[in-house]
């Protein structure tokens, strides 16, 4: 069927097909805010992303810290997370918190955090950490501390762990 515009209905349909538009537009711009909020990491390298690494603030007087973020690997090939360098510590080893009998136990992993394809690693309080020992500086709420990722087949990254307070948890 043709449209038909009348002289009198012209406003009216400009205002219309303006309207349209309009929300079009509103669509467009609410689609890219969402996919942002919903597809946002931290970092990427190859096939890994690596998000919101976070270190817990340790207690006045402990001399060690945990880090967490969580790392996905995107592609078909297996990678390990296999070592971690920072200028406040210059112990970083991997470790896996578990209960076992109502008992905290913390075990070391040798070898690093296996990365198999496909899949995604969490990094958390209560789970996998990564273990700084021997902080060598006091580390500040709300600031952040650059550390070294160490991948056995995707290579090295530079990221930045914000400091975070005990009761700020996720
Ligand atoms: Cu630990």
């Amino acid at each position: 069927m043709p449209l038909i515009i009348t002289e009198d209905l012209k406003d009216e349909y400009v205002w219309y097909m303006n309207f349209k538009f309009f929300k079009y537009f509103l669509f467009l711009i609410f689609t890219f805010l969402i996919g942002n909020k919903l597809f946002a990491y931290d970092y990427y390298l190859g096939q890994l992303t690596i998000d919101h690494p976070y270190i817990t603030k340790p207690m006045p007087g402990m001399k060690h810290a945990a880090g967490y973020m969580v790392i996905k690997n995107k592609g078909t090939k297996s990678d390990a997370l296999v070592k971690v360098e920072t200028l406040f510590s210059d112990n970083v080893e991997f470790h896996e918190m578990s209960m076992k009998n109502n008992i905290m136990k913390m075990k070391k992993i040798d070898g690093g955090l296996k990365l198999p394809g496909g899949d995604e690693l969490v990094l958390k309080p209560g789970g996998y950490h990564i273990m700084f020992k021997n902080l060598l500086k006091n580390l500040e709420v709300g600031k952040t501390e650059k550390a070294i990722l160490f991948f056995q087949k995707t290579g090295k990254i530079i990221i930045k762990f914000e400091i975070h307070d005990m009761k700020h948890s996720h």
